[in-house]
């Protein structure tokens, strides 16, 4: 049996990630210790870390999550999100990790509890596999 309930995963979708916390530190409402900025993106830990390096790297673009693609401007997007993939090398260095996994958890059911898209970066020590 399926223990997927698709409602609950919808019911997150509907959330505007401009009424999410993360809104708040990408408009500055919310001071928070950055490890890096830039243009495009904003990297600081993760408050609930899961390991000795837990770091998340959040787009200044606002988009709910990878499934929310459909609903924003494409071009935006892949700027932002290239962006992001090609800094996070560097975001780890700063770390001082050259070891990590990078997680995006996509709706209710895969964890994801912030509707604003999020990258994590996880390392510092060995991690397992699978990673459920
Ligand atoms: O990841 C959301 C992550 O965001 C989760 O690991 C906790 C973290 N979080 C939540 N609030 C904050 C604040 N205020 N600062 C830093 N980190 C925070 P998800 O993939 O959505 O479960």
């Amino acid at each position: 049996s399926d223990p997927v309930k698709p409602g609950a995963t919808e019911a997150n979708m509907r959330i505007d990630p401009k009424d999410t916390f993360f809104a708040k530190i990408v408009n500055g409402t919310i001071p928070v210790q950055k490890v890096y900025e830039d243009d495009y993106c904003i990297a600081f830990d993760d408050i609930a870390p899961v390991a000795p390096v837990h770091t998340l790297v959040i787009p200044k673009l606002p988009v709910g999550g990878v499934g929310d693609v459909a609903h924003v401007d494409l071009a935006k997007y892949k700027e932002h999100m290239g962006h992001i993939m090609a800094t996070i090398p560097h975001i780890a260095s700063l770390k001082g990790i050259d070891s990590y996994r990078l997680v995006i958890n996509e709706g209710a059911h895969a964890g994801q509890s912030v509707r604003w898209l999020h990258v994590h970066i996880i390392g510092g020590k060995s991690l397992g596999w699978p990673p459920y």
